[in-house]
């Protein structure tokens, strides 16, 4: 396996890039290989681009430093590309790749494609940030890259919670914690942590839940209308369809929300039987078997009728 220090051999300039609307892994992973290569290899000038992220991710060294501007520039030496599962997935960044005199992609999305001069794809990997470790020397990780490792590997595996974590995720999250940072911290924030809004909003859609198909589903709903009096966008709902998953004797849980363009999103989770992607593939979405998506054209009522009664006969 290679490491970053042979990646950089006659390397000047550096560009790094994420995904379109980045999350935390993709901030995370980005952020930490920056900083990583900002301690160590300072004759490499050295840059992040990704659209503009989550404030709630701030506390991470580097932050102000990403830019989302996408200025015109001069081809990279080299270009990095973190948890893009496409080229597709650069969106603004396309340019530089392009342009780019060598491209590599580290991923941990089985459905990679392979888009750059090399790839380093592993679907076994939790995280981009738990893949981009691998490629560093211990000694040389300073606590600023532990602290952005963490937060990606926190991020995707939703507190270490998700199958995807392994135990060399562990053994990587072991390694970073060596440098004394504040995990309970960086969980608050990158997983928990929710504005006034986000909390009053989600108290409730959960408190106008209803249980369905004989209390074998559960459902909640939030208007366009009802958004806009929260004052919240339908960025700021995470969490809502988990927490009603988890209400006990229920097999799947629907969460409906009224898009800008008034369309229905609709976000299904399940637990074992109950297959979600079925269903959302009847709608035109899809996804996986226990949390799928899709978005319906009709009006709220009509589309939560049809969604229940689909899922009625999917149980
Ligand atoms: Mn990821």
């Amino acid at each position: 396996m290679p490491e970053i220090k042979d990646y950089l051999e006659n390397v000047n300039t550096l560009c790094i890039t994420g995904h379109v609307r980045p999350d935390g892994d993709c901030v995370g992973s980005c952020l930490g290989l920056f900083l990583y290569v900002r301690k160590n290899f300072p004759e490499v000038s050295v840059q992040v681009y990704l659209e503009e992220p989550s404030e709630k991710l701030a506390f991470i060294d580097g932050f102000n430093e990403i830019d989302s501007e996408y200025p015109d520039h001069e081809a990279y030496d080299l270009m990095i590309c973190l948890d893009c599962a496409g080229r597709d997935r650069i969106g603004k960044a396309e340019k530089y790749f392009k342009d780019a005199k060598h491209t590599v992609n580290i991923d941990h999305h089985v459905s990679n494609t392979m888009f750059a001069d090399e790839n380093y794809v592993d679907g076994q990997s939790s995280s981009a940030s738990e893949e981009i470790f691998k490629f560093m020397e211990p000694e040389l990780i300073g606590r600023d890259t532990a602290i952005a490792l963490y937060t990606g590997i926190i991020y995707d595996t939703g507190v270490f919670k998700y199958r995807s974590t392994s135990p060399v995720t562990m053994q990587i999250a072991a390694e970073l914690m060596k440098h004394d940072i504040p995990t309970d911290l960086i969980i608050d924030e990158s997983f928990y942590a929710k504005t006034y809004e986000e909390n009053k909003i989600f108290g409730y859609a959960i408190l106008n839940s209803q249980l369905a198909c004989g209390g074998k589903v559960i459902y909640s709903a939030l208007t366009q209308k009802e958004m806009e009096e929260f004052g919240v966008s339908s960025k700021e709902l995470e969490g809502i369809v988990a927490q009603l998953r988890l209400t006990k004797g229920v097999l799947a849980a629907a969460f409906f929300t009224e898009t800008v363009a008034g369309d229905i999103k609709l976000s299904l989770r399940s637990i074992d039987p109950f297959d979600v992607n079925v269903v959302a593939q009847q709608f035109g979405g899809g996804g996986h078997i226990r949390a799928a998506g899709a978005t319906i054209k009709g009006s709220l009522d009509e589309c939560i009728a049809q969604v229940l009664s689909a899922m009625e006969k999917n149980l």
